[in-house]
This record gives C-alpha cells, structure tokens and sequence, in this order.
C-alpha cells in the first residue's frame, strides 16, 4: 500500500507524520472519507468541495489548489491500482510547536490513503440496523459548527461507545435541544405516508453526499421530501427509517431504543432507493484510470 503524504507516495510502513503535527495534538484538521466504485470515484466534486469549505471554516489553508487535490485523490488510487474501495482524506494544521497556537505550524499536511472500509455486516443490509439514543448530544453550532467534518470526532466516538455499551448498531444523536440530527456517521432519513423527511442541517447534521443524493433520486421518482425539525416520535412512528453515509451507503434501520420501526424490517421505498443506489454508483462518477 502506497500513502500520499505532501506529495510524496510512501509504503504503508513508512507513512508517519510528526508527533507535533496538530492534527494529532488538538484534532486540527478536517477530512473527507469518499468510495469510488469499478474505477470511479463516486461525488468526487461534491467531497473535494465539502473539505474546502470545512478548511475554510476553520481558517485551515490547505496549500494546494482543489484540481491538485483531486489528481492526488485519483493518483493514489492508481498507484494502489484498485478499483473498488475507500479514500481517506485528511488535511491538518500540520508540524508545530506545543502550544495551541495554529499560526506556528508552517504548512497543512495534507494524506491520501486509498484502502477499503466495512462499516456494518452485510446481513445488516438485509435485516436493517437497530439504532438507540445516545445521551452524547451533537456538538452545538456555537461551540464548533457541526458542518465542519473535522479530526475532532471524539463527540461522535463517545455516542458510538453508546450504542455499542447497549448492543445497537447505531447511535442516534439528538442537538441540545433534543431535536434529532443524525446519527454517529450517518445522516437519518424517515418514510411516513409516502413522504420522506430528514432533519435539516441546521438541527446539526453533517451536509451529507450521500444525503444530497437521496435528494436527486427522490427528485427523479417524484417522492416528495422535506427537512422538518424532527423528534424521536417521528421516528417511532415511522414507515420506514433509513441511514445514509460514504461508508454505510444506504442501510435500513428498523428498531430504535428496542420498538419496531413501522413493521420492523427494511421497508419498500428504503429497498426501492438502495437499489437505485447501486445503480447510480455502479454508473457514475470520475474515471480512474482513463
Ligand atoms: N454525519 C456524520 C457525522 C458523518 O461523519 C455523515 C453524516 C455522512 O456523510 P456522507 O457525506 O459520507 O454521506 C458522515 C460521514 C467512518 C466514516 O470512518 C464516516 C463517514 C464517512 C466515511 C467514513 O466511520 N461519515
């Protein structure tokens, strides 16, 4: 395996950073995690885009322009020659001294690694998650946006040890105000009525791609759908509830807090979009190796 790292591709046992990088030291960064599927990388722009934006709210200047971040995305894939898999993408506030103080660190590191990833076993797919409440609520707005994907997932860490201490496969994450915004890694989207709805990125969900997504294939079948301020009574008293991210793809939920979702198996519309899914990224996306 062969890892960018500030230009240069090192083996996998030489890719090391500095002890005094910040990501390290304060979680001074931001990341993208994006597929790419049969020699395309799937939403390459809608990432790239995504990791701008949380450099630029952060004050991270990432030292490269967006076109050389994408030839080192698909360069790294090549190098690994693979068709199928997973990118991480972190940039940090690089090599500095102790001390908090971001303006000593020089320059960004900027980290390609192109691997695989398995976020829930593949019987989950079928038979849908169980999902329970974390009491670790989503980082607030006025601390750190929680637009920003930032290596500062600790917040999110803490609900997953949550949800795995009561044996569900997911947490659901509630904002401050108790409204629900997503879930550890993964946006969550309901079905009632032939509706679909999911929270809006103001409750302190994550703009997803993945979400943005759903958007367009429910757009293209005419499926109406909506961002109301949601609770956990929408969700009790779903149809269909449904989780979205890079890594979980689309994956059915059909318990949260142990009751049923609507008749507690993956429901029609949920098979109907996964389906359409697969099809989008068996299809779309930047060529690797043309
Ligand atoms: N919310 C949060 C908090 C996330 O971290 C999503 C929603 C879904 O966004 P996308 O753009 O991926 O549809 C994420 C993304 C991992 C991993 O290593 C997590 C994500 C993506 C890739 C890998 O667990 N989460």
């Amino acid at each position: 395996m062969k890892i960018f790292i500030d230009g240069e591709f090192y083996d996998k046992a030489n890719a090391k950073i500095s002890v005094f990088d910040h990501g390290l030291l304060y979680g001074d960064g931001v990341f993208e995690g994006i597929r790419f599927y049969g020699g395309r990388v799937f939403r390459l722009k809608e990432h790239i885009d995504r990791l701008y934006d949380s450099a630029r709210a952060i004050c991270l200047d990432v030292g490269m322009d967006k076109e050389a971040m994408t030839k080192a995305v698909l360069e790294t894939i090549r190098i690994n020659q693979l068709q199928d898999g997973y990118v991480r993408l972190v940039v940090t506030r690089g090599d500095g001294d102790l001390g908090l103080n971001p303006m000593l660190c020089p320059r960004a590191t900027v980290i390609v690694i192109a691997s695989k990833i398995t976020l829930y076993p593949q019987e989950k797919y079928e038979k849908g998650l169980d999902v329970v409440t974390c009491s670790t609520r989503r980082i607030p707005h006025g601390a750190l946006s929680p637009m920003v994907k930032s290596l500062n997932y600790l917040n999110n860490v803490l609900a997953k040890i949550e949800a795995q201490q009561a044996g569900a496969g997911e947490g659901l994450m509630l904002n401050e105000q108790g409204y629900v915004s997503e879930c550890t890694g993964d946006n969550i989207f309901v079905v009632k009525n032939g509706v679909i709805s999911t929270p809006p990125v103001s409750s302190g969900a994550l703009a997803g791609v993945t979400r943005a997504v759903v958007f367009e294939m429910a757009a293209e079948a005419g499926i109406p759908i909506h961002e109301p301020l949601m609770t956990r009574y929408d969700i009790y008293t779903a149809d269909e509830c449904f989780l979205t991210g890079t890594a979980a793809e689309i994956i059915p939920a059909v318990r949260l807090d142990t009751r049923p979702i609507g008749s507690g198996e993956p429901g029609p519309l949920t098979r109907r979009l996964i389906a359409r899914f697969r099809e989008l990224t068996a299809s779309e996306g930047e060529s690797i190796y043309t």
